[in-house]
């Protein structure tokens, strides 16, 4: 049973019966204390239901009160050795400020003390007294650290004896191995960071996802997440600044609809952002507040620390209430950034309000402290999301940025940028943090350590043992699966057939089928859609292994009677994530990565429409790549042409080359149905098998035409070379050995190769030109792979130089290289300095527009005229060919002259 709370006082400003509402005050309190407050909420809702039905109209306030949510009441009884925390608090804060004031001193790698400041009690409490790490009896809590914050995580490492004072002087400095890194990057301290979340914005929306995978997986049996309050959470702490991102918004509606109660955001409300307030004008908390209600979430204000307990229960008349309303956020900075006198003065600003401090000095009104720098305070939040069910919680917590730093820094403007102190702003801090650093040793700024056999050095450890270890920690692998032979896409490996027309698209279909029904893998194929599995044709995958929804499907779908009939089901396993290419991605990244925070390789397509796969989300790609995501992106409806009728918007002329500028993407612009399975099987068998830390990008494209079969040969591995990213696809008609006929190497890749091969028969019949044909599903890695065989030769001048594939291909071929492709010109471009002739690169560079695919083609200069007029132009610049051969040629395919360049209209 709750306690009753004093009644407040019935005194309010337009208060015409202070008798009555005492007696109703009075009523609530005895309801809240006999019965609970459940019952008095009831009441309450009742109340406010009839005086609506008496046609009273209730503005509905998305607001409460600026206080803790939770009284003082019902605070639970704080279960750490708080001293002891107070000390190791203030070691950690030392070392993070010292680590970056010292990487400082003679460099300018930069770093921030502030933020960290700000939030250290925040972690301290996670880190002592919730977070879990995976152990044989739990599954692991989640953590997305605030990026800037790291050097407190660092610090705290280092007084556990997880890095060494030469890491710590070499944060920010990486180059040389001994480095940490500036934020967390998976990337680069693979065995510690699991989440990069530097990029603002992105860190709360992928904790979002991460959350709802994680139910994801148990809903289909591959975690179990536990139950009550230890249960598996999601972590995630930002800056109230990041808030403004709306990456960090946009998916809370999504959060509180799926009931995401393993999820918790911590938002440090230190007022501040980088250049000054974040709502100078107005409250942060009270708007967030409103925003995270509205979605449905659980809201709890952590806002004053325990010094304010007492005053507020003082406060009868409730003016202190009523003041801290009406105080916006740049007087409260204000007030941190001064002293307690200036605080009496400004805060204190009625004889009354003055009246409640008359006995307080200065300095006790200075140490008034806010509630996220209070652990008692951070406790009682805590404890309750983690014990909320049916909803996410948000942590609202009211911080002072550059907390410490006094006059080097604390609540100032500058603080965020601030990463150097002077010895005098050193000298107290550590005053302030009662810190063993002698006065001469101040200027070097010792890192702190607690000795070996200290109990705060086994408090620190006993704490960390007690939720199963060190934390962060990252996984890098788990089991390998058994990814079936090349041969299970037997059927895309041969010729599609007379009149069996396909695009590559339904070729990936067709993969995603032989996948869902192999027995060793099927379950763990994620396919995730944004709302356009009918783009795609894939809408039979609702029927065959249904939509995961936590509700399973509480109505009869409208085509229930069909054979590919919308079904959603609570084990279903496609993630339909409706119009939201960046949460699909986000999901994408969780599924992608749930080998190393699940220990569970799951095998992810998601399916996007290409413009709006890595154009839209790249930073998110950039991110996958950062956290080792492993997994399959597919653009679907690629390429700038081949996407004939959407127009400017929709045509995408770019997204291979956007993903192939990620490091460990490999990007790919298939033209056959065999290239699409071998590039798929070369995934699952590097990701699943092999376990390198790469992901997948290829574009799929919706023009239907016949495939022929995989060339094949004694001499030739058509599946190595095709990774390899370019084969022989045909050898010029006329041989070798005959009376030279002009001759050049065509190069082409997607629906445009197409082009390709009908301009060599061109080039041939009209013009008695040999052409061989090559298809290149992967300029991007023919590019990387020139750049680094040049590189090797770089560094070793004195021995035999090594070929790159493309001079493998080429150097022994005659005549000028032609390349054209459904993406931009710098596509191609890409492998320019591997071939070592003259080299002609055709693409669709300008904005898309409407039309069929053979005027987009003619418009952009890609068809099979311009490839051949192209070509005729190599040879004639060669003297291989009459320039009037080429005047001829233009005139003969009708190319106008004086068109102009699609790029500028
Ligand atoms: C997308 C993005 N934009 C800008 C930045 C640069 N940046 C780093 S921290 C910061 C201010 C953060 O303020 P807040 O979120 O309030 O965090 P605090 O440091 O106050 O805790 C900015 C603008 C970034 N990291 N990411
Ligand atoms: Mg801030």
């Amino acid at each position: 049973m709750a306690t009753a709370p004093d009644t407040p006082s019935a005194s309010q400003p337009g208060d015409t019966d202070t008798q009555e509402t005492r007696e109703w005050l009075d009523a609530l309190a005895s309801v809240i204390g006999q019965e609970g407050p459940e019952r008095a909420h009831f009441l309450i809702e009742r109340l406010i239901d009839s005086a609506r039905e008496a046609g009273i109209d209730i503005p509905y306030s998305a607001t409460t009160a600026y206080l803790n949510t939770i009284p003082v009441s019902q605070q639970p009884h704080y279960p750490g050795d708080a001293d002891l925390e107070l000390r190791i608090h203030a070691y950690i804060r030392w070392n993070a400020m010292a680590m970056v004031v010292r990487a400082n001193k003679h460099s300018n790698v930069g770093g921030h003390i502030a933020s960290f400041a700000s939030a250290a009690a925040l972690y301290d409490v996670g880190f002592s007294h919730f977070w879990h790490v995976p152990s044989a009896d739990h599954g692991g809590d989640l953590i997305f650290f605030q990026g800037h914050s790291v050097p407190g995580v660092y610090a705290r490492a280092f007084l556990l004896g997880r890095l060494t004072e030469e890491q710590l002087d070499h944060f920010r400095r990486e180059v040389d191995g001994k480095g940490i890194s500036s934020y967390p990057h998976p990337w680069l301290m693979p065995d510690f960071w699991q989440f990069p979340t530097v990029s603002m914005g992105l860190g709360p929306l992928q904790a979002i996802y991460q959350a709802r995978f994680m139910k994801y997986l148990q809903a289909r049996g591959f975690a179990n997440n536990g139950e009550g309050r230890t249960a598996r959470k999601v972590w995630a702490f930002l800056g109230d600044g990041e808030t403004d991102e709306v990456e960090t918004l946009g998916a809370i509606g999504m959060a509180a609809r799926e009931k995401l109660d393993n999820l918790i955001f911590v938002i440090n409300c230190n007022l501040q952002r980088l250049d000054g307030p974040v709502r100078g004008n107005g409250s942060i908390i009270q708007e967030l507040e409103a925003e995270f209600r509205g979605a449905g979430w659980n809201v709890i204000k952590l806002i004053w620390g325990t010094r304010w307990d007492g005053l507020l229960a003082r406060d009868t008349q409730g003016l202190l209430k009523k003041r801290m309303l009406e105080l916006v956020d740049g007087d409260y900075q204000t007030f941190k950034a001064k002293n307690g006198a200036f605080v009496r003065e400004h805060f204190f600003n009625t004889p009354e309000l003055r009246a409640l401090v008359a006995d307080w000095t200065d300095d006790d009104i200075w140490q008034l402290n806010r509630g996220g720098h209070d652990l008692f305070k951070i406790f009682a939040a805590y404890d309750a999301a983690v014990n909320h069910r049916g909803r996410p919680t948000v942590i609202l917590a009211k911080t002072i940025k550059g907390y410490g730093m006094g006059q080097a820094g604390e609540a100032m403007n500058i603080s965020h940028q601030q990463k150097k102190m002077d010895a005098e702003a050193i000298r107290r801090f550590r005053d302030r943090f009662e810190l063993p650093v002698a006065d001469n040793e101040i200027e070097e700024l010792p890192y702190l350590r607690f000795a070996e056999g200290s109990r705060e050095l086994a408090y620190l450890r006993e704490r960390r043992q007690a939720l199963g270890g060190y934390l962060p920690q990252r996984r890098r692998t788990a089991a390998a699966l058994a990814i079936p032979p090349l041969s299970v896409f037997d059927s895309l490996l041969k010729a599609s057939g007379e009149g069996r027309e396909i695009s590559t698209t339904m070729a990936v279909v067709r993969i995603f089928n032989v996948l869902l029904k192999d027995r060793q893998i099927r379950r763990r194929v994620v396919p995730i859609v944004p709302d356009e599995s009918r783009t795609f044709g894939m809408e039979g995958m609702f029927r065959q292994v249904g939509i995961w929804n936590q509700e399973g499907q509480k109505y009869v779908p409208e085509d229930h009677d069909q054979l590919m009939f919308y079904k959603e089901s609570k084990d279903g396993q496609v993630l339909q994530e409706g119009i939201n290419e960046a949460g699909a991605m986000a999901d994408w990244i969780a599924a992608a990565t749930a080998y190393s925070v699940h220990g569970e390789a799951m095998i992810p397509f998601y399916i996007c429409y290409s413009m709006f796969g890595p154009q839209r989300t790249l930073d998110l790609c950039w991110a996958a790549g950062d956290q080792r995501a492993r997994g399959f992106l597919i653009g679907g409806t690629a390429g700038r042409t081949t996407l004939n009728g959407e127009g400017l918007q929709h045509q995408d002329g770019h997204s291979p080359l956007l993903a192939g500028l990620i490091p460990n993407c490999l990007a790919w612009d298939p033209t056959f149905a065999y290239e699409v399975a071998v590039i798929i099987h070369d995934g699952l068998q590097r990701m699943f098998v092999e376990q390198q830390d790469v992901f997948y990008y290829l574009t799929a494209m919706n023009e239907n035409y016949p495939h022929p079969e995989m060339p094949a040969g004694e001499s030739v591995d058509t599946p190595a070379d095709i990774i390899r990213g370019m084969y022989l696809f045909r050898k010029g008609l006329a041989s070798d050995g005959k009376k030279a006929a002009p001759r050049v190497q065509l190069l082409g890749s997607g629906t445009i190769f197409r082009e390709v091969i009908a301009a060599a028969t061109l080039l041939k019949d009209d013009w008695g030109v040999d052409a061989d044909l090559w298809s290149c599903p992967g300029f991007a890695q023919l590019a990387r792979d020139g750049n680094e065989t040049q590189r090797w030769n770089l560094l070793h001048p004195l021995e035999k130089p090594r070929r790159s594939h493309v001079e493998h291909c080429l150097d022994d071929a005659r005549g000028p290289v032609i390349a054209a492709s459904d993406h931009v010109r710098q596509f191609a471009e890409q492998i320019r300095p591997f071939v070592r002739r003259r080299y002609v690169t055709l693409g669709t560079d300008g904005f898309g527009r409407s039309d069929t695919r053979e005027r987009l083609r003619y418009f952009f200069e890609v068809d099979r005229h311009w490839i051949t007029v192209a070509a005729l132009k190599a040879l004639a610049d060669e003297g291989s060919l009459a320039p009037a051969v080429v005047a001829e040629a233009i005139a003969r395919y009708g190319i106008a002259s004086d068109k102009p360049n699609p790029l500028s209209v």
